[in-house]
This record gives structure tokens, C-alpha cells and sequence, in this order.
């Protein structure tokens, strides 16, 4: 599949600091420290109700970690996928009376555009489920073949007893796993399951439902964890820098990707680093397609809003934090484009060699964008009240922003 244009970084001069990042797995800051290409792996959206602010505020985080390595002059091989087939995908596309493949193209096709208005770096790899599932078939066959996977009814499905770090990545107990499992994705009251959490790998083909030629598996098509774990293995490896989605996928899915990876290679973890944004919420609650509690990117777009206010609501908040979207949260953002734009338009300005380093510091910091858009502001309030002679601060200024926090101004 294709990804969506790259919007280009500037370079800034010297270097950048190492990111500290929050990893759930060891519930701490850890110190990444990539070779000269880091790694990185992003869940991808499941293509209806897309691109809504909570999508949105997950990439943006995941967009300044590859800004942060790519300051400190290393490459980022980024990897995303899109989960074209799943069950909510299908029932979503039945209950509208839409062909399956139409709506997810549709939707993909506008997930691209609001990345790219949001000036997002695209996936080096933008990978369909679909087009995985011939990787996808080989690795369920070998999880059956070592004993870590079972058949029920023609199904396969995923044994947890099979990797002794199963709860290593989200350290939940067995009732909150239970939990968690039955609301996303999961079926624990299935009966015939050697574990009430054990995961689907590989579903038979079900009557009215598409499926493919799963070899030795039957005709079916692909579990949700293992469509991840075969795209990132296949293009990444195992050990790569970090595993990234929002907090919602801590678990199942990203802890049964980490014990799948494990049983088929005998290594943990899958990722040095699980990356986990906050949930954005509209009227109190999560946003969520179930719910229906959206704020669409392309209708804000449609609606006049600069991209680029988006872009700033979405970094006043801490990519780890719960936070809630409202018509003041983009107020804000549109008042603060305005000052830094006026104040980066006059043609001389105070020094920023300083900000250039406070805008690193506080990105290196477990991703802190508040604290970078504070040192922004405080340069821009400095420059709109003092005549400057700076001439080359306001394009410093301009690139820094451009380059670290993605904002065009
Ligand atoms: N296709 C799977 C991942 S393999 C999936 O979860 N798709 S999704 O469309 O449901 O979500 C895409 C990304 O947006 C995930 O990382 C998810 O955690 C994140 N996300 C969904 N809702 C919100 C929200 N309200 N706030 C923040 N992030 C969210
Ligand atoms: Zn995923």
C-alpha cells in the first residue's frame, strides 16, 4: 500500500538530545539509544470513522519521536499498518449496506489526507493486513507446529501458557485482563478455550464473510495481534526501538503481539520501548467509533481550520495524558498560530540559539510538547514587545518549529 507524501524537515544546527521515553513494559523513562537507523513500529487505524482528534493526537506523538531521532541525525525506518479486515471493519460496512473493500480504501484514502495536512512523516512501510496474510499464514503454522497454538472448530487460536512474560508488557491482573479482552476483540466466554484469554491467530471462514487460502490453516483470515507482529517482524525484525499505539492497546493487543513475537522466536521483548499515548475524549468520554463521540480531522478541515492549529491543540496536551477536546482547546491553538506567525513575520528578532536547545530538552523528555510550546511562547512574547536586530531568529524559529513540532509557519 501506499503511505502519503513526506513533508520536508529542515535541518537545525548542531544536534539533538537522546529521547527519554515512558516504556509501559518496565513502567519508567528508559534512554533509547537507536544505532544510526532507530526502528520504529505504529499501529495503524482500522479504516472506518477515521481520521477522528483521538487518531490524530496518538500519531502526532509517535511524528515527534521520529522528529526527535532524526535531530539527533540518525534515520527512523517507520513502519504502520492498516487493519483492511477485521470484524468491526465488516460489521460497520454490513450495517451501511457498503461493499467492505470500498469502505476501507475510502477511508485509508482520508486517513492519508489528514496525515499529510497534518504534516505526519509517513511509514517507510504502509502495510494492508490483507497484503500480509501470505507473511501471516507461515507463523500461525509455526505457533501451531511448536505447540503454542490450538484448533477449536476449525479456528486457531493462540496459547498465553506459551510464553512465560505473558502480563510482562501492561502488568494487569487476570480479572482486568478479562475484562479488557472481552471489550476489545477478545472472546473469554468462548467455550473449548484452554484459556479464556487466549487470542484468535487464524479464523475459518465464516459463511457471507471474506476469507483466503490459509494453506495447511483452512480458508480464513487473520487474527488482529498477529497481523502486527507479522508486519513488524517481517520489516523491522525483533529489538526494535518501539512499539507504539494509544493506551487502549497496551492490552490485548500489543501484550499478546510481545507473547506471540516470544514464542516464535524464543526473544523478549519484541520492542525496547511500548509507547502508549492518552485517550482524547469529547463530552467526557473517550472518543470512540463504538460510541460515536467523534471529532473528524477532514471536518475541521472543511470547516476553515488552518491544519496547523490542529496540529498545536494536539501538542498543548502530554501525549501520555487523558484529555478532552473542546471548542476552547482550539481557540487556543488558532490565537497561538496567529501570535507565532506575526511574530516570526518581522524581519528582525531577539536570538533563538537558545530556544533551538529548550525545544530539544523538552521533546528528549519523554516527548514533553507542553513544555516546548511554553519556551516557544516565551520567545514569541519577548519578540512581538522588543525590537530585535537578530535577522536570522525569526527563520530559526520558524525551521525549529517546523522541524521538532511539525508546525509549517
Ligand atoms: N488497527 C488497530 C491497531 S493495529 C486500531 O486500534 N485501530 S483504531 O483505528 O481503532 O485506532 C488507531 C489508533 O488510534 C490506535 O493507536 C488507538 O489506540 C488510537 N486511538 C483510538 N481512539 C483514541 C482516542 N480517543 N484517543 C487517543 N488515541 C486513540
Ligand atoms: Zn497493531
Amino acid at each position: 500500500m501506499h503511505a502519503w507524501p513526506a513533508s520536508e524537515v529542515p535541518a537545525l544546527p548542531g544536534k539533538g538530545r537522546d529521547l527519554q521515553i515512558h516504556d509501559t513494559a518496565t513502567q519508567g523513562k528508559i534512554t533509547l539509544d537507536p544505532g544510526p537507523v532507530a526502528r520504529i513500529y505504529v499501529c495503524g487505524i482500522t479504516p472506518y470513522d477515521a481520521t477522528h482528534i483521538g487518531h490524530a493526537a496518538t500519531y502526532n506523538a509517535f511524528d515527534l519521536v521520529q522528529r526527535v531521532w532524526l535531530d539527533t541525525k540518525r534515520q527512523v525506518h517507520y513502519v504502520q499498518n492498516v487493519t483492511d479486515v477485521d470484524d468491526p471493519l465488516l460489521e460497520r460496512a454490513q450495517r451501511d449496506g457498503h461493499d467492505w473493500t470500498e469502505l476501507a480504501e475510502r477511508e485509508t484514502a482520508l486517513f492519508r489526507e489528514d496525515m499529510t495536512a497534518l504534516r505526519m512523516l509517513p511509514p517507510q512501510h504502509y502495510i494492508g493486513a490483507v497484503e500480509a496474510i501470505p507473511g501471516i499464514v507461515p507463523l500461525v503454522e509455526r505457533l501451531r507446529d511448536a505447540g503454542a497454538a490450538y484448533e477449536l472448530d476449525g479456528d486457531i487460536y493462540f496459547s498465553v501458557e506459551a510464553d512465560p512474560h505473558f502480563g510482562g508488557v501492561s502488568h494487569l491482573d487476570a480479572e482486568a485482563m478479562r475484562l479488557l479482552s472481552a471489550e476489545r476483540g477478545g472472546d473469554p466466554d468462548r467455550a473449548g478455550k484452554k484459556n479464556p484469554l487466549d487470542p484468535m491467530l487464524w479464523m475459518a471462514a465464516r459463511p457471507g464473510e471474506p476469507s483466503w487460502d490459509g494453506g495447511s490453516l483452512g480458508c480464513g483470515r487473520p487474527g488482529w495481534h498477529i497481523e502486527c507482529v507479522a508486519i513488524a517482524l517481517d520489516h523491522l525484525g525483533m529489538g526494535f526501538d518501539i512499539q507504539g499505539g494509544g493506551s487502549d492497546l497496551a492490552f490485548p493487543h500489543h501484550e499478546m503481539g510481545a507473547s506471540h513475537a516470544q514464542a516464535l522466536t524464543g526473544e523478549f521483548p519484541m520492542a525496547k520501548a511500548y509507547v502508549h499515548a492518552g485517550m482524547v475524549a469529547l463530552h467526557g468520554e473517550k472518543m470512540s467509533k463504538s460510541k460515536g463521540n467523534l471529532v473528524f480531522v477532514s471536518a475541521l478541515r472543511r470547516a476553515g481550520v488552518d491544519p496547523a492549529a490542529i496540529r498545536l491543540a494536539l501538542l498543548s496536551h502530554h501525549y501520555r495524558a487523558d484529555w478532552e477536546w473542546t471548542d476552547a482547546v482550539l481557540a487556543e491553538a488558532v490565537a497561538r498560530l496567529e501570535r507565532w506567525r506575526a511574530a516570526v513575520s518581522r524581519p528582525d528578532g531577539i536570538p533563538a540559539d537558545g530556544l533551538v536547545e529548550e525545544v530539544r530538552e523538552a521533546l528528549a523528555n519523554d516527548l514533553d510538547a507542553p513544555a516546548a510550546l511554553a519556551a516557544v511562547d516565551r520567545w514569541v512574547e519577548r519578540q512581538n514587545a522588543t525590537d530585535g536586530d537578530d535577522e536570522s531568529a525569526p527563520g530559526l524559529v520558524s525551521r525549529t518549529v517546523d522541524a521538532l513540532l511539525g508546525v509549517a509557519l
